[in-house]
């Protein structure tokens, strides 16, 4: 840089980061000079990630830098939208709030929190006390359009909906892995950095990987086995495996000692279901079903793990659960190279609730909560149905449920009927738009950050503690704050010994709590502050700090009031019931050969909805296509790059076709987080490489029944040569501006 006087000082220096955009906590070390960020790379002292990192760290500068990034509030007016202060904004928000709670009673306002509050950590620390404060029954999350099932399976089996078993991976010699695809997604319910190198070292040390995916993925190129399977039939593979287990009695005695007493029972329940009755509905031969077993029945070490594609799907908590018992029952839970429990330096589960399944049931579809959540599959239906408890104010934080949550296109009608929204949210997206008013707050490396969320679900027990890497301007607020800003409004009433709790925690601010929630935690020293892990240790060692492998904790750790596995068979397994309406009744429709069965895809140059403005990450050639096998193209008379119309129950969209046998016959795959179509949203880079939303497809109507979670994989479409391209969402042009608010008030761009 140079100097007033025209000499060069160095102002160059390179800090040490977390980077959290993905579940993966890789370190990363920043150069930079002055506020110009210089590079971005792996941090190779990073204990945990030891130099990994994947294209997206870098568009944490593209998204720092980007000029489209809100960084003021804004206001939808008549013309358009206009900056304000913040406290104009927080007062006006909370007036708004305040009258619509008056008039229609506190549910009537809702709340939607996305996926990247769970990778901030003062929004994670700070954000209840609103929740608290806005005291509705109407609050929904991305967690069930994703992990729904296993926080279930957790908080019945283990105690607390945060006691999520992982896979030891870098232990075990055998890992089974259903329905994830670690080398794009960077792993999840498993905290992993550098995935790809630890999946070839399993192969290295001489063990197997094997992948059962209804697509060859990336995961499953470098697999020692791959199975397709029929979408959203896992349930049925794992009935068959276990069933096996108990025909050959391979079952860890010790193991059972663990658990409650239902084991006979389960072995009742799985009889039924041999590797020969299930095998021509799940697409693996039934000498293939008894192989797998065996090879894992013989293996040292080995883990049987399931994600996103056997979580989101039509049984996903089933699934979860058999997946589960399959580990309990072979003695691979709390085992070296099984599933293991971490032993965080800030345990969530002290701070949260153990998940209270079902206390309250949805207003419209009688669906079940879970940890005060209803399933997001209801929220539009909930706005757009009046009567007593009608939803008319809607609070989104960090989310962008039009392109993330099944029938995209209802909610999006949905939100332009409220009479009030708020988003705190740094781009002006699908779903902020409609906002009355939008609350930005800092980006990514504007703030400090420690992993809270994903330290529980790590595959090593570490700790790190990045501060902010630039200080935030003086007027930006960060999401606590913006938080804590409302939520004192929402409380001038409130007596004052609440206030004051508020204060005091507000004061202690995110340093602070994670510092006392550090010495207390269980690395701290409590008699003696100056040793032990504390917030001092964690900024001396910038890198991080290693706190070893997994380590046995069962029983003494479990949370449930036995002190066993509790297995909850009469829950989970009255799902049977259900499997075998699908797909042993004569009314099944499972087979009806007209339908191809989609189901979604991640790349590793993207990251759900929201990294697409990044142009290093969208360049290239269109990823948001329709794979389809050329069995399937041959049938439906289609080849390769032709446009068609993918149509299920509730929608139809235009993509490219893009013919490969990496896909299992029958099936079709396109990426979620696409279809930046709709005017008013302002992400120019997305826009320009808009793709189309595949939740415009997915039904809302269809969940997981035990859950309530989503059903985004193993969705019944039709695919057909394209007709007049002006019948779909494809073009801008054709489509529909929101409803209300902004036939009225423009959302021109000109005044941000
Ligand atoms: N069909 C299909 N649909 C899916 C999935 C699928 O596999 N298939 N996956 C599902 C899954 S697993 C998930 S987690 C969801 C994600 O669903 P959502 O969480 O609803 O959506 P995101 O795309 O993550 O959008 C995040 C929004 O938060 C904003 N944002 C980013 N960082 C911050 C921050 O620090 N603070 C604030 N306030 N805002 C921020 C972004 O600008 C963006 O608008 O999508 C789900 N939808
Ligand atoms: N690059 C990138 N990384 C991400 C994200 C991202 O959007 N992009 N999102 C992050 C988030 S929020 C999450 S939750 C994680 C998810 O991380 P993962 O769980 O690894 O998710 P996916 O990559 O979607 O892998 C799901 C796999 O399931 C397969 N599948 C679909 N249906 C079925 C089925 O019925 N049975 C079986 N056995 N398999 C099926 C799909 O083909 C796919 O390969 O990734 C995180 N990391
Ligand atoms: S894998 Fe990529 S996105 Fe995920 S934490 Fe590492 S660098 Fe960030
Ligand atoms: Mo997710």
């Amino acid at each position: 840089m140079k100097a007033d006087n025209g000499s060069v000082t160095d102002t160059r220096k390179t800090s040490y980061h977390t980077c959290n955009l993905c579940e993966a906590m890789c370190g990363i070390a920043i150069e930079t000079d002055g506020e110009q960020i210089l590079s971005i790379k792996g941090d190779k002292n990073d204990p945990f990630s030891r130099g990994h990192i994947c294209p997206k760290a870098t568009a944490l500068q593209d998204l720092y830098e980007d000029p489209e990034r809100l960084t003021k509030p804004l206001e939808k007016t008549e013309h358009g939208w206009t900056t304000i202060s913040w406290d104009e904004a927080f007062d006006k928000v909370v007036s708004r709030i305040q009258r619509i709670q008056a008039q229609y009673g506190k549910d009537a306002v809702a709340t939607y929190l996305g996926n990247p509050n769970v990778h901030n950590t003062g929004g994670m620390l700070y954000g209840r006390h609103l929740l608290h404060t806005l005291n509705t029954k109407n609050m929904y999350s991305a967690t069930s359009v994703d992990q729904l099932p296993h926080h279930i399976v957790a908080s019945k089996l283990f105690g607390h909906m945060l006691k999520i078993p992982v896979p030891d991976i870098d232990r075990t010699d055998f890992f089974l892995m259903l329905g994830a695809n670690p080398v794009a997604s960077n792993g999840s319910l498993m905290t992993v950095a550098d995935v790809k190198t630890r999946l070839k070292d399993i192969q290295k040390k001489g063990g197997k990987v094997v992948v059962v995916d209804p697509r060859r993925t990336e995961t499953a190129e470098l697999a020692d086995q791959h199975y397709f399977i029929k979408p959203g039939t896992d349930a049925l593979l794992m009935l068959a495996m276990l069933y096996v287990i108990f025909e050959s009695s391979l079952l860890d005695a010790k193991a059972t000692s663990l658990m409650s007493n239902e084991i006979e029972g389960i072995q009742e329940d799985v009889l039924n279901y041999s590797p020969e009755r299930v095998a021509p509905i799940v697409g693996i031969d039934a000498v293939e079903i008894r192989r797998l077993t065996y090879q894992f029945t013989e293996a040292k070490r080995p883990v049987c793990y399931g994600r996103m594609g056997t979580s989101v799907q039509a049984f996903g908590t089933l699934t979860q659960y058999l997946i589960t018992v399959f580990n309990l029952l072979l003695g691979r839970v709390d085992k070296v190279g099984g599933l293991m429990f971490s032993s965080p330096a800030i345990d969530l589960m002290n701070l949260t609730s153990r998940g209270g399944f079902d206390r309250n049931r949805s207003r419209i579809r009688n669906l079940p909560d879970f940890n005060s959540e209803f399933p997001v599959s209801t929220l539009a239906e909930e706005i757009l149905t009046p009567g007593e408890g009608q939803i008319k104010a809607l609070l989104v934080a960090g989310g962008n449920p039009i392109l993330s949550t099944p029938n995209g296109e209802q909610l999006d009608k949905a939100l332009g009927e409220l009479e009030f929204m708020v988003s705190v949210d740094f781009y002006l997206t699908e779903t902020s738009r409609h906002a009355d008013f939008i609350l930005p707050p800092v980006s990514p490396l504007e703030r400090d950050h420690y992993d809270l969320a994903f330290n529980m679900l790590a595959i090593r027990n570490v700790a790190k503690f990045s501060p902010a890497l630039f200080k935030a301007p003086k007027h930006a607020k960060q999401d606590w704050e913006i938080y804590c800003a409302l939520t004192e409004r929402l409380l001038k009433k409130a007596p004052l010994k609440q206030r004051l709790q508020l204060k005091l925690t507000e004061a202690l601010g995110v340093r602070g709590q994670l510092d006392l929630l550090l010495r207390t935690g269980r690395y701290g020293n409590k008699l003696n502050p100056f040793k032990g892990l504390s917030l001092k240790k964690l900024l001396n060692n910038p890198h991080g700090v290693d706190l070893g492998p997994l380590q046995p904790q069962l029983p003494k750790s479990l949370r449930t009031k036995s002190k066993c596995v509790e297995l909850n068979r009469d829950f989970f397994m009255k799902d049977l019931h259900r499997i075998e309406k699908t797909y042993f009744s004569e009314a099944s429709q499972y087979d009806q050969t007209d339908k191809l069965l989609l189901i979604g895809r991640r790349h590793v140059r993207s990251n759900n909805s929201w990294l697409h403005n990044s142009h290093r990450l969208v360049k290239g050639k269109s990823r948001c296509t329709v794979m389809i096998n050329p069995q399937d193209t041959q049938r439906l008379n289609l080849e390769d790059g032709q446009l068609v119309d993918v149509t299920s129950t509730v929608g139809n969209i235009q993509l490219s076709l893009e013919v490969t046998d990496h896909i299992m016959p029958g099936v079709v795959s396109i990426p979620h987080g696409w279809g930046h179509t709709k005017t008013g949203s302002r992400w120019t880079k997305a826009e320009q490489h808009s793709g189309q939303s595949v939740n415009a497809l997915t039904d809302d109507s269809q969940v997981d029944e035990l859950s309530g979670n989503a059903v985004l994989n193993g969705v019944p479409v039709t695919v057909r040569a394209a007709s007049d391209p002006k019948d779909s969402l494809t073009l801008k042009a054709f489509q529909k501006a929101p409803k209300k608010k902004t036939k009225k008030k423009s959302v021109s761009t000109e005044n941000i």
